[in-house]
């Protein structure tokens, strides 16, 4: 958005606007913009303003209001780019250890999932190999930490819609809950996530990185790769999944960050 669109916008505004609009704040006066768009100009006017992401502005204005539709319109259906070989950051570096206490056995390690398939059970639990059972996949992309700098890594794991369908209650994915929370089994660490982001396709329960099974540093035995968010969201040693409708909580987003952190 820039000056421009706010002409186009005061142009549509008839009696004496310069001296009205001088005295508004930027907000007030977008929305004095789209009050006289609609008003005066109705919905041609609507129609015939500019582009912004394939939706007039007007509407793009008031869609940043509402963060569930952006995200619908703006978040999941985007992939990362996949990168090459040549790219990958060696050695990787390790970012991060909140959840990760020295205390931990990689070999008693169970992945607890709640609601359970039968509803005579709070939780499910999955152990590493019913995970490396389902198809494998591997990618190379770009992990962003909101700190500024970017590595690139070759991941390999299930991707998390395909253990959505495999051992949860939500065969069907349109019965699949707006969110899903994942956290260190200590509960040292854990993120939210919006349904859309967590079943995207590029989307891994991560068990190996370069060729190698994670380190602990990097999450053993299992740790979330997510490259359409930022890294925060990449949690590492996943003890536990919830899905709901509730938001989870998130560590990062308590400490001020923006909650959905995507790409
Ligand atoms: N359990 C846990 N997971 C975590 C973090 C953390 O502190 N604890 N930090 C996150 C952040 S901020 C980043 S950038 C990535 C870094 O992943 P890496 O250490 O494998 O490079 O892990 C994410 N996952
Ligand atoms: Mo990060």
């Amino acid at each position: 958005m820039g000056a421009n669109t706010d002409k186009d916008d005061a142009a549509q505004v008839p009696v004496d606007p310069e001296a009205r609009v001088r005295a508004m704040s930027r907000r007030g006066f977008v929305m004095a913009g789209i009050a006289a768009a609609a008003t005066l100009a109705g919905f041609e006017g609507l129609m015939r303003a500019r582009e912004e992401d394939g939706l007039a502005w007007p509407l793009r204005r008031i869609l940043q209001g509402n963060e569930r539709v952006v995200r619908g319109v703006l978040g999941a259906r985007r992939s990362a780019p996949l990168l090459t070989l040549d790219r990958v950051t060696l050695p990787a570096r390790v970012n991060g250890d909140l959840g990760l206490g020295d205390d931990f056995d990689s070999a008693s390690w169970t992945l607890t999932v709640s609601p359970a398939l039968s509803p005579d059970d709070d939780a499910d639990e999955f152990t590493l190999d019913q995970i490396m059972s389902l198809p494998k996949h591997e990618m190379i992309t770009e992990l962003h930490c909101i700190e500024g700098w970017t590595i690139v890594q070759r991941w390999a794991g299930a991707r998390f819609s395909d253990f959505v369908a495999r051992y949860t209650r939500y065969k069907d994915p349109r019965s699949l809950p707006a969110y899903v929370g994942m956290s260190t089994p200590d509960g040292g660490y854990y993120v939210g996530l919006d349904i859309e982001a967590a079943m995207h396709p590029q989307t891994l329960l991560c068990y190996e990185m370069n060729g190698e099974p994670l380190t602990l540093e990097h999450g053993a035995p299992l740790r979330l790769v997510i490259p359409v968010k930022y890294g925060v969201k990449n949690i590492k040693r996943i003890g536990e999944v919830t899905f709901s409708n509730a938001r989870p909580d998130d560590y990062w987003a308590q400490q001020g960050y923006d909650w959905y952190a995507g790409l």
